[in-house]
């Protein structure tokens, strides 16, 4: 590291600098790596028995429940996230990722095969050696765990760059992990910018596996470069355009409830939001009163404040971002119901009012491109089939969901629908043991469920000859 080199992290609440982080680059990079590398190929980690791994990983997981208020507060001051929910929540249910992988850390193996010739042979799941990880800005808690954890539990070390915008637990969770006694080495954290320190991670030598979770953009840059040095095993979580479906025999209050939380829970910064809403005809005028009236009830302001259930934009980048897709959609004739505008409170900071636009169109930007924020698009549909049809009509295949209470509408749609998780009456029913990550343009590979530790695992077969027989 350049000695003193720094970027500002800034509070999105008043575009305030909160503190000045440490400027990792190449070099920090190649340093991380030079210790996850001893760390993997000299060190105990991935040696250790697996109910060894598990102790200090629930360890770790007890040293987060008892700094949740401290931690809640990072994630707050540095992303705008609801104070309230990361105390009760996702600073939680983190600690409860890191227990379900520890729990899985004692029951990695292989099978014993049946051979079609004369041999014995069995397969070995090894852990895939040093990894990458790159986390975005929108749940820097949640996505650390949903990466480190099956990553440590299948027994490998890591670098982990958080976000340029989120970094602050991140530094902690490092210094928690240390005190769980995690070996030196085995989870290093590298702050810094994605064009510097996560590129170096992606073209890195040593480092033979990277798992990226972000924008499409991003994600097309890391294969590449995965593909231009080692081949490292590459996983991408990327964007969403994620439809929720309402059929005409839906309760129209639990309905207008999906629809608001999907698109409204975390400020619209989540990339399975259900940012575009198809209604079916019959219920469409109720449903949309409801849902307007319930927009314009909800509470925009400090996330501090437990009141709130919107906190401001993660930074200025994406609050601008939003406006403009907003004036896109004024442009392309789609009509606005209600929101549209920026919100400072006190004269800052970086708010944006609940956005509901209705007669959306499928062509139109705001019903093609993930805007990442507050802005849902609502469109009438007749039938099944076009639901079906429209539902799939984008690049994306991150998530869906489908509001009836008709059990073959639900398997038959839910089966239609190319993405990676199908939510029948429920929106973000999300917990650990649910594998979960895109079809299409939003990535592949799985975070979650016992999916994600074999992400970090890799397969080798052990073969030899049964005695005396000719080979
Ligand atoms: O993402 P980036 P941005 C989407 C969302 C958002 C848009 C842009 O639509 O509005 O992407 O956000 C690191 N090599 N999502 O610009 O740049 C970067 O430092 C290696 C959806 O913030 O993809 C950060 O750690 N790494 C998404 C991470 O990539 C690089 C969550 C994400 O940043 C890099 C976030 C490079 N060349 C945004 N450039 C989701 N799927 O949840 C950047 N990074």
């Amino acid at each position: 590291m350049k000695i003193g080199k720094t970027f500002e992290t800034i509070d999105p609440r008043t575009g305030e600098v909160i503190a000045r982080i440490a400027e990792g680059d190449k070099e920090d990079v190649d340093l991380a790596v030079k210790a996850a590398r001893h760390a993997f190929d000299d060190g105990p980690w991935p040696r250790l028995p697996g109910s060894e791994r598990a102790k200090r990983m629930m360890k770790f997981a007890d040293l987060i429940d008892q700094n949740v208020e401290e931690l809640a507060a990072l994630d707050t001051l540095d992303a705008g996230k609801l104070f309230s929910m990361g105390k009760a929540v996702e600073i939680p249910s983190s600690a409860d990722t890191l227990r379900y992988y520890a729990g899985a850390a004692d029951k990695i193996h292989g099978d014993v095969l049946k051979m079609s010739r004369d041999f014995h042979a069995y397969t070995l799941h090894e852990p895939i050696g040093v990894v990458g990880h790159i986390i975005p800005w929108n749940f820097p808690t949640t996505m650390f765990f949903l990466k480190v954890s099956p990553a440590l539990a299948a027994g490998c070390t890591m670098i982990v760059k958080p976000a340029e915008q989120t970094p602050l637990s991140a530094l902690y969770y490092a210094h928690l992990a240390k005190l769980a006694g995690i070996p030196d080495g085995v989870l290093n954290v590298v702050t810094g910018f994605g064009p510097t320190a996560g590129a170096a991670i992606c073209s890195h030598m040593g480092i033979d596996a990277v798992s990226f979770t972000g924008s499409t953009e991003v994600g097309r840059i890391v294969m590449k470069a995965a593909a231009e040095s080692n081949l490292k095993v590459v996983s991408l979580e990327l964007g969403g355009k994620s439809p929720l479906i309402i059929f005409d025999d839906a309760d129209v209050d639990m309905a207008a409830q999906l629809a608001l939380i999907g698109i409204l829970y975390n400020k619209g910064e989540i990339c399975m939001a259900s940012s575009r809403v198809y209604v079916q005809e019959g219920i469409y005028d109720k449903l949309v009163k409801k849902l307007v009236e319930m927009a314009k009830a909800w509470v925009v302001g400090d996330p501090f404040d437990p009141k709130v259930q919107q906190g401001p934009q993660a930074d200025k980048e994406q609050f601008e971002k939003i406006l403009t897709y907003i004036e896109h959609g004024k442009r392309e004739g789609a009509t606005l119901l209600t929101g549209g505008k920026p919100l400072t409170l006190g004269g800052k900071g970086y708010y944006v009012e609940p956005t509901i636009f209705a007669e959306v169109k499928d062509d139109m930007l705001i019903a093609k491109d993930e805007i990442f924020g507050p802005v849902l698009a609502l469109a009438k549909f007749k039938t099944i089939d076009e639901a079906i049809k429209r539902a799939n009509s984008t690049r994306y295949g991150l998530a869906a969901g489908i509001v009836t209470k008709d059990l073959n509408v639900a398997n038959t749609v839910s089966r239609s629908l190319r993405a990676g998780t199908i939510w029948i009456n429920c929106y973000f029913a999300f917990c650990q043991d649910c594998p979960f990550g895109g079809y299409k343009m939003s990535g592949f590979g799985r975070d979650s469920g016992l999916e994600a530790l074999h992400k970090y695992l890799q397969v080798k077969s052990v073969v030899t000859p049964l005695y005396n027989s000719p080979w």
